[in-house]
């Protein structure tokens, strides 16, 4: 039973520790695999481009909560994701700063900043704001506490419409009502063949005027034209984007630059990298037993 690690060398570093220190063997790159008929497990954030090198491979851990980036599996060959509690925080924290900089204008004030101008607009009560949230997962569940616990009014939207406690949920035929109760929209989907441009005209229209865009989950999923038109319009107030489209966005792009929208590199989360393999310890161990496999992502649906 082999496990192989592809990433860099910090990261290597802690997982060779972690794995050292459970007495599980890793080799960490594929220059230190002798036999490839060795590897059963193999974590990444991309594999090599052939899998079949590794014919005995059973298992692929992506090491991110996103599995989007990472090719059809071969038959027979399992795909898990990251779930780390560090990941679940760290894009909850970057969301509630960018629903509280939205919602309190303060693309405005930056805006003004840039020319000394002193004015006040209108403040407005969290309670009387509606967040809705794309994706109650692991992570849309969190920002649901933590922005229904400052007050806003909660709204989640989700694939199979499970209920969450404290929110009003919506399922995929209640898109519409849901979006136009979203005065603040964040979006949390995972990147699937049914969120790819979901974030598009037709869906700002929906939204009530001046309505803002947390975006978070994955840049192929915003329609960018679409964005720009909708500010020009007054349809979107302001954006605050983690993720772009393309990816990264290129030096000259329009919203580098335009005052109503506030761009940061994919850093809502970074895999912590002994949470990260403690999670592949769990994952290799699930999987000798034979139980339940934490992170098993269905690769019917794609997340
Ligand atoms: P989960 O798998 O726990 O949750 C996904 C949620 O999306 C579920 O509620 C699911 O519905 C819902 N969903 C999936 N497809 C649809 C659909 N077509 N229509 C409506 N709802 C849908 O994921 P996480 O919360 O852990 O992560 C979500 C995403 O956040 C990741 O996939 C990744 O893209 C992004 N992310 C971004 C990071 C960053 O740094 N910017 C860092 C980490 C994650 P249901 O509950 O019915 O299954
Ligand atoms: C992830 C990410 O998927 O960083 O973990 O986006």
């Amino acid at each position: 039973m082999g496990f192989l690690l592809q990433t860099f060398p910090e990261r290597a570093a802690v997982w060779a520790q972690v794995f050292a220190e459970a007495g599980e063997p890793l080799y960490c790159g594929a220059d230190q695999v002798i036999d490839p008929a060795d590897i059963r497990y193999l974590a990444c954030w991309t594999p090599p481009a052939d899998l079949g090198i590794y014919p005995n491979l059973e298992l692929v851990i992506s090491v991110g909560a996103g599995v989007d980036q990472m090719p059809t599996m071969p038959e027979g060959v399992r795909l898990c994701r990251t779930l780390s509690p560090g990941i679940d925080e760290m894009v909850r924290d970057w969301v509630v700063m960018a629903t509280l900089m939205l919602y309190r204008d303060m693309p405005t004030y930056l805006s003004q900043a840039t020319s000394g101008h002193w004015k006040a607009h209108d403040v407005p009560l969290a309670r009387n704001g509606r967040v809705g949230i794309m994706g109650m997962g692991r992570i849309g569940r969190l920002v649901a506490k933590t922005l229904g616990g400052l007050g806003f009014n909660v709204a989640g939207f989700s694939r199979s419409g499970t209920a969450v406690e404290g929110v009003r949920i919506f399922g995929v035929d209640a898109l519409e009502p849901f979006l136009h109760e979203s005065d603040v929209l964040i979006c949390l989907l995972p990147l699937t063949d049914e969120t790819r441009g979901l974030l598009n005209a037709e869906l700002f229209s929906k939204m009530p005027k001046g309505a803002h865009l947390v975006h978070a989950g994955r840049g192929a999923q915003l329609d960018m034209a679409d964005l720009r038109s909708a500010l020009d319009s007054g349809r979107l107030g302001s954006a605050m984007l983690d993720v772009t489209n393309p990816e990264p966005l290129p030096e000259d792009h329009w919203a580098w630059t335009d005052p109503r929208v506030i761009v940061s590199p994919h850093v809502a989360a970074s895999t912590d990298h002994r949470e990260g393999a403690e999670h592949a310890l769990a994952v290799l161990r699930s999987s000798r037993a034979g139980a339940a496999l934490p992170g098993l992502v269905d690769t019917t649906v794609g997340y």
